[in-house]
This record gives C-alpha cells, sequence and structure tokens, in this order.
C-alpha cells in the first residue's frame, strides 16, 4: 500500500503564472545581492550538483570543513542575507499554520542534470513548524518515504507553482530530487528549476 506520511500535502498549481513571474523576479533580486554558490559535503568536500543561496534573517550551508549549518551570513561575501519577499511571508501564512514568521529561505538552483539525493531536514532546532516548499521553472521528478532511509518511497512531478507543505510525521520524512524535466516550463529564460524552502529554524 503506497501511502504519503502524514501531514505531506501537495498543492499543484498553487501560484498562478502572473505570480510565479512575479517571484523569479524577486528571486533575481535576491540573487543579485547573495549569489548563488556551489555548496560542498562536510568531510569530503565533495560539491553538491544543486547551486544554492538564501534570504531571510538565517541561511541553510555546507562546507568541508564546517559541515551542515545555519548561518546570518553569505559564506562568499560574508554580508546578511537579502530580507524574505513578502510575497512569500504571505504565502508562509497561508499554508504553514506556524505562528511565527520563517527565518530561513533556501533558493536551491537545479540545471538540466543537478540532482539531490535523499535525505533528511533535521538542521533546524525547530522540527515542529513545516517546511513549505515552492517550485518554479522545469518540472522535476520528487521522491519521498519515511523516517528511515530503508522505508518505501513515493515518486510524483513537482511543476512550476506547486507548493509542498511538509509538516506532522512528514517533516523528518526521507526525501530527494531524482531528476530534472528539461524545457518543460518557460518560466525561467535560461531553463533549469528554482526550489524555494522556507522554513523556521529556532523555536
Ligand atoms: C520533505 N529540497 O532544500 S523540496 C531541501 O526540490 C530539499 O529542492 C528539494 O529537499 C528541492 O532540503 C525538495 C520539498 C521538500 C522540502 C523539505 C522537506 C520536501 C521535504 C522536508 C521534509 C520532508
Ligand atoms: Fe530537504
Amino acid at each position: 500500500m503506497l501511502v504519503l506520511p502524514k501531514g505531506f500535502r501537495h498543492i499543484p498549481g498553487f501560484l498562478d503564472r502572473d505570480r510565479q513571474e512575479a517571484l523569479v523576479e524577486e528571486i533575481r533580486a535576491v540573487v543579485a545581492a547573495a549569489p548563488l554558490y556551489r555548496p560542498a559535503m562536510p568531510k569530503t568536500g565533495k560539491e553538491l550538483s544543486v547551486r544554492m543561496t538564501n534570504c531571510g534573517t538565517l541561511g541553510w550551508v555546507t562546507d568541508k570543513a564546517l559541515g551542515y549549518r545555519y548561518q546570518p551570513l553569505h559564506p562568499a561575501t560574508q554580508t546578511p542575507w537579502p530580507a524574505i519577499p513578502q510575497s512569500l511571508l504571505d504565502l508562509w501564512q497561508t499554508v504553514a499554520g506556524a505562528s511565527k514568521p520563517p527565518q530561513a529561505c533556501l533558493v536551491n538552483f537545479y540545471a538540466d542534470t543537478a540532482r539531490m539525493g535523499l535525505h533528511q531536514d533535521k538542521d533546524e532546532q525547530d522540527l515542529q513548524t513545516p517546511v513549505v516548499s515552492v517550485s518554479l521553472g522545469d518540472a522535476c521528478l520528487f521522491r519521498v518515504g519515511g523516517r528511515a532511509r530503508t522505508d518505501r518511497t513515493v515518486s510524483f512531478k513537482l511543476s512550476s507553482g506547486d507548493i509542498v507543505v511538509l509538516g506532522g510525521e512528514s517533516r523528518l520524512a526521507f526525501h530527494g530530487v531524482d531528476r530534472i524535466y528539461p524545457a518543460t516550463s518557460t518560466l525561467l529564460k535560461n531553463g533549469g528549476r528554482i526550489n524555494l524552502t522556507l522554513r523556521r529554524v529556532t523555536p
């Protein structure tokens, strides 16, 4: 029996085309202030295929020496991350059911061949508040399982404008991006996929 973890909500087409275009412009401004960079895994220094940046008071970063963590400054520019755009704060208010605003918005950029291996998000002190994900641009094949790496997984497509809310038991579910479907969206001029994840880091 294939079941999604409790608390997992996929809302296809949450953002219409106009709101997607407006959001892309806001993310372009974020990236102009806080450039995308290629993070590296702890210890091995192996680079991720996804490029990343953040907005918010805290951003998720990783490098060979210090590993996974949240910090208030961009690792390259050493300046504070730009603010989270108001449209994303509004979206969070609508779908997260949380009393406090998000502190971190991780911006993931996937080129055609980028992927993200199966992992859990557990670098946050606050594991009660949901994570909210927004997909923009090319579609991807997304996979979600249970709290154990060996639990069975369910795969489905995430398309531009879709939202996923990861609350309850799904908050600690293993998940990953197996592939991008190139040229499936006209939203981004140069193709690729952007994923935004809004999070509370501290309770
Ligand atoms: C399920 N991002 O940034 S978004 C990540 O498409 C991440 O870039 C993927 O995994 C991406 O950590 C997936 C959907 C998502 C985000 C957070 C989750 C699913 C999740 C946290 C817990 C369980
Ligand atoms: Fe994740």
